[in-house]
């Protein structure tokens, strides 16, 4: 039983990743990166700093992860460091 909780606590645990991303220039590529992101099941919060080229990302894991994250803002057009 325990070791069921501690399973289903690991496995809905959301990750938080801070990416470096280039070519975001004005609040429309904030809103591009923010919709592609958000598109993605299992992230479930976006926030992107224009001025610091930064995106951060939370998701669960057992849904999706960083290599589906970064495709998605390279899908949209843009460069993750
Ligand atoms: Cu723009």
């Amino acid at each position: 039983m325990i070791q069921y909780i501690l399973e289903r606590k690991v496995r809905f645990m959301a990750n938080n990743a801070v990416l470096n991303v280039e070519g975001m220039s004005c609040m429309h590529c904030v809103n591009t990166v923010k919709s592609s992101v958000g598109a993605l099941p299992g992230v479930s919060k976006v926030e992107v700093d224009l001025s610091a080229k930064k995106v951060a990302v939370t998701y669960e894991g057992d849904k999706v992860n960083l290599e589906k994250i970064k495709a998605a803002i390279e899908d949209a057009g843009y460069e993750v460091q």
